[in-house]
């Protein structure tokens, strides 16, 4: 993290070069460290700054997805006073008080990914339709398992915002005519944790025999279950499916674990989030629910009045293209 001493100062009336310390600085906040989405969310916000010019990305997050460890974080971004916040939060609401707090000082507070609750934040930008990749899933699940068979949910944290979101619409779903043959059997979290998503993964298979699939709704455990569908020797028997990066996916795909799973572009995603930061910063407008944000190479994305924003529909992925995307992400 950089701290420049005089950070928040005025540049200087003499017209001497600006320091560092005056450039717009944005802090990406993510649920934690080490996990590949974000680390390419991180390149596209690198590609914003890059093209904005006179911004400065801190790449910052805890080292386990939990909520109290961003607070933490989003704590010592206020004293180092960040012009924003670009933040995937851990829990909807444990840390409103904290991003009020951080917006009262004059910080910018955007969420994308993993949303804050309304009151918490100016923007929150969704990868796409909380509906349209919830149903997604189940359809690729139903669709590997030949139509019918009990189903597991291999999820990230108990209170991550957006998968829970995507759980809820999976639960209605799975009530339609379309969905009746399926049958969900567990919800388990791995706390998008390589270790604890495996273990996760091998319960369910240990202890639901006739389970068919695992929907991993985190790129961190659909990764896991791979391989444990792998481990147990239960390849062509179970299949794991939900929401992966091309890129750590496509070893699944070959070892027959995986038919298909989806994702959007997630550095298309950090891009489109710093961008929308920057627009609050520089007061544009139509920075406001109902408005809009400039968001580069991505065109404007509008803002509904609930003051959310969403991009581009889910991609599906197979045999046939996972390659190809496993250069990118
Ligand atoms: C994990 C994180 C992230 C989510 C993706 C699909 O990397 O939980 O928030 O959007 O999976």
């Amino acid at each position: 993290m950089s701290v420049l001493a005089g950070c928040g100062e005025k540049p200087a009336a003499d017209g001497s070069p600006k320091a560092k310390a005056d450039k717009v600085r944005i802090a990406m906040v993510v649920k934690s460290l080490g996990n590949g989405f974000f680390d390419a969310a991180h390149i596209g916000a690198q590609e914003a700054a890059a093209q904005l010019k006179d911004v400065e990305i801190i790449y910052t997050g805890p080292t386990t997805p939990s909520a109290e460890g961003q607070i933490e974080i989003v704590n010592s971004l206020i004293s180092q006073k960040v012009d924003a916040i670009v933040i995937s939060a851990n829990d909807p609401n444990a840390l409103v008080p904290i991003a009020k707090k951080a917006m009262q000082r004059g910080i910018k507070v955007v969420s994308f990914d993993s949303g804050l609750a309304q009151d918490g934040r100016l923007m929150q930008l969704n990868p796409s339709n909380a509906q349209l990749i919830g149903r997604r899933q189940l359809e690729m699940a139903r669709d590997a398992i030949g139509g019918a068979g009990e189903i597991a949910i291999l999820s990230a944290s108990a209170q991550a915002t957006n998968q829970n979101l995507w759980i809820d619409v999976m639960k209605a779903e799975l009530a339609k005519p379309e969905f009746a043959q399926l049958k969900l059997v567990a919800t388990v979290y791995g706390d998008d944790q390589s270790d604890k998503s495996y273990r996760e993964a091998q319960g369910l298979l240990r202890s639901h025999p006739n389970l068919k699939a695992i929907i991993a709704p985190t790129t961190v455990g659909i990764n896991a279950a791979g391989k444990a569908v792998v481990d147990e020797k239960l390849v062509g028997k179970v299949y794991v499916t939900g929401l992966g990066l091309p890129s750590e996916m496509a070893g699944h795909v070959k070892s027959g674990a995986v038919k298909e799973f989806a994702i959007w572009n997630p550095i298309d995603l950090g891009y489109a989030a710093t961008y929308a930061a920057y627009d609050f910063v520089k007061g544009r407008p139509d920075a406001k629910a109902g408005g809009k944000v400039d968001a580069g190479r991505m065109g404007s994305i509008a803002i509904d009045a609930k003051g959310e924003a969403a991009m581009a529909e889910p991609f599906t992925y197979n045999a046939a293209n996972v390659d190809k995307f496993a250069k990118i992400f």
